[in-house]
């Protein structure tokens, strides 16, 4: 009997998928390689990747099995229409099958649903005995212990950076909203015996490995025990990891040690607001830059991974954002428009209030907006993600991001080379309008004379007294968001305000209102103290009126004169 099994290509509108690329910057996907491992011996089992070779759609084959993501599913129903045709049954697995199997049964002859561990010799068996059955759930999650070594002999190495894939555990600890980990294996976190990773690595040609897990680090002693074992071979390696990684200065130490040269991980945001919505608050936003700092400090180059798109997110993130991997150094850093997956709390959000705009697999890629955001409209959102791909491979922003004395240069020049020339392929765009707008009105701004600050007044004062101490603040701080739907700025200030103070806000909020911003909303609830200079000018300018709640303030644009 003989088994095809296939990996579908995907004509992404940005990550370039030519050889020349996949050469440069791909690792070999562990799927088919696993299943082939679990093929039972006596079978004739072939791959195909038709990231790297052609699919043979006339080849004498008995089943086909294919694999694919979300975005893969059109090209996976494709490739089983073709075959089907010639009477050759087709199974389905993987994320997208697992997650919607009544739509993939429509394109194929069989769904399994979640690990192939535990049902795929029995499917083999079912088809060898002319009762192939339609669906093929995996009802317990797979034992981790004794999994066969993938089959790394049907890869075609030459055509991969690496083939050297191995996965250490399944899962991962927490719960992320978007993400479609927690979805498939649901709360578990899943370890194979470090004996046999070690065993599975050693074997391994080259000196560099990629561990494909999710979160390497979501134990936090089993990854010092993997790491510790690991040292002596010498090996480098790159994974993925959650940010708490880097509030473990051992286990850091351990990783570093052990031979971790890059880590892809999982920023999302630099909103706090945005990351308690998204269940990710264990992202803590305050200690971002030090979090970078500690990854350098152990010469681990790191792959932030940032969404833009989620509720927080105005059209002044993508600078916002892009400004922070340069002030950090951050080496590679990948941009994803929020996809809503199947399955996930993101998903069904969107889809109970409406915001899907429809369900066209093959633009759900992370590079495409598939949902109506909150503070943007579709285009922008767009448009931004555009600029923000193709900027931050431009040579200005790579060269402010490889400086780095104590590190190694050349790594980080030419990884930027390989994705620069991946970025090539994002369409021309424009910082959106409002962007260098909202940097300003993001901003602190110090003040000249706080001695004659007085602390506000009236019942709400009073509380503030207790929550500021008796020290007025000596800055400050604007926070805006501004909502390209309502055409509103919501401003909030937090500190105190003097004359400069005064002025500073009034001059920015007339250069904030142009054309496009029709509203500004003031929220000086967070003001412990204002100058009597600073309230006879805001009073003036028609900004602040001492009324009892003294929160809220609606500022129409035509009340602040050009
Ligand atoms: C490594 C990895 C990558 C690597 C390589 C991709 C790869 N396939 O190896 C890179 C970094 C390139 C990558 C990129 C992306 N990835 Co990725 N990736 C992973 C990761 C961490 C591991 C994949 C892996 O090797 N698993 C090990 C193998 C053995 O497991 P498996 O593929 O699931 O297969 C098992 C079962 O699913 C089943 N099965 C699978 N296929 C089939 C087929 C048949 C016939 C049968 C019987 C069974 C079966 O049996 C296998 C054994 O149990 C997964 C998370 C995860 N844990 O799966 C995310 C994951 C697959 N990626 C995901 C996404 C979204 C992406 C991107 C689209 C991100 C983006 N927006 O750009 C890109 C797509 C790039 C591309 N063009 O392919 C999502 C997919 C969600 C979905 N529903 O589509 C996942 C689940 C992560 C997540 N956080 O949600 N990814
Ligand atoms: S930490 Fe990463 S892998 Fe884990 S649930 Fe969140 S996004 Fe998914």
């Amino acid at each position: 009997m003989k088994i095809r099994l296939i990996d579908p290509t995907y004509e992404h509108p940005y990550i370039s998928h030519s050889q020349k690329v996949i050469k440069n910057i791909w690792f070999a996907h562990l799927t088919l390689t696993t299943l082939a491992a679990l093929t039972p011996p006596d079978i004739e089992v072939k791959i195909t990747d038709e990231n790297v070779e052609p699919i043979d759609f006339e080849e004498d084959v008995d089943l086909v099995g294919v694999t694919g993501m979300i975005m893969h599913a059109p090209r996976a129903y494709q490739i089983a229409q073709r075959f089907r045709q010639r009477g050759i049954p087709v199974v389905m697995g993987g994320p997208h099958a697992s997650s919607l199997p009544l739509e993939a049964k429509e394109h194929v002859d069989a769904v399994v649903i979640g690990e192939a561990e535990n049902v795929w010799e029995g499917l083999i068996e079912d088809f060898k005995n002319g009762c192939l059955k339609p669906f093929y759930k995996a009802e317990a999650f797979c034992s981790m212990e004794k999994l066969p070594f993938p089959r790394l002999d049907l890869l075609r190495k030459d055509e991969y950076m690496t083939i050297n894939c191995v996965q250490t555990t399944r899962g991962c600890p927490h719960q992320c909203d978007f993400c479609h980990v927690t979805h498939f294996f649901g709360k578990t976190y899943r370890c194979r015996p470090v004996e046999e990773v070690i065993e599975e690595v050693r074997r391994l040609e080259g000196e560099f490995v990629v561990f494909v897990d999710d979160n390497i680090t979501g134990n936090r002693r089993y990854a010092k025990e993997l790491f510790t074992r690991l040292k002596p071979l010498k090996k480098k390696w790159a994974s993925q990891a959650s940010m708490t990684l880097t509030r473990d200065p051992e286990l850091l130490k351990l990783a570093a040690e052990s031979g971790c040269v890059s880590l892809f991980i999982g920023v999302e945001s630099l909103s706090s607001e945005n990351l308690k919505d998204v269940n990710k608050a264990f992202n803590r936003a305050p200690q971002f830059e030090e979090a970078m700092k500690v990854l350098h400090d152990y010469d681990i180059m790191i792959l932030a991974g940032f969404i833009f798109g989620l509720d927080h997110d105005d059209e002044g993130v993508f600078e916002r954002t892009l400004r922070f991997c340069e002030r950090n150094r951050i080496e590679l850093p990948s941009f994803f428009i929020l996809t809503p997956l199947p399955g996930t709390p993101v998903f069904q959000r969107m889809e109970s209030e409406g915001r899907l705009l429809h369900r066209d697999w093959a633009k759900y890629n992370g590079a495409t907006v598939v949902f109506k955001p909150k503070l943007m409209t579709e285009e922008t959102l767009q448009l931004g993600f555009n600029w923000v791909c193709k900027e931050a491979y431009s040579w200005g922003s790579i060269l402010k991001r490889v400086f780095h004395p104590q590190q190694r240069f050349f790594t980080r020049l030419l990884s930027n080379i390989a994705y620069r020339s991946i970025a090539q392929r994002t369409p021309e765009s424009q910082l959106p309008s409002l962007s260098r707008i909202l940097q300003r009105m993001n901003d602190t701004i110090p003040l000249q004379n706080t001695r004659d600050l007085i602390q506000r007044v009236g019942e709400k004062i009073a509380e503030k007294k207790v929550l500021i101490g008796q020290k007025a603040a000596d800055t400050l701080k604007l926070y805006s968001v501004y909502n390209e739907r309502l055409k509103t700025l919501f401003v909030r200030l937090e500190g105190s305000i003097d004359r400069k103070g005064a002025k500073e806000l009034v001059k920015r909020l007339k250069g904030a209102l142009d054309v496009e911003i029709q509203k500004v909303i003031l929220d000086f609830k967070d003001v412990g103290a204002f100058s009597s200079e600073a309230i006879a000018l805001l009073s003036r300018k028609g900004l602040l009126q001492t009324d009892e709640g003294n929160s809220w303030m609606a500022v129409n644009a035509p009340v602040i004169n050009r």
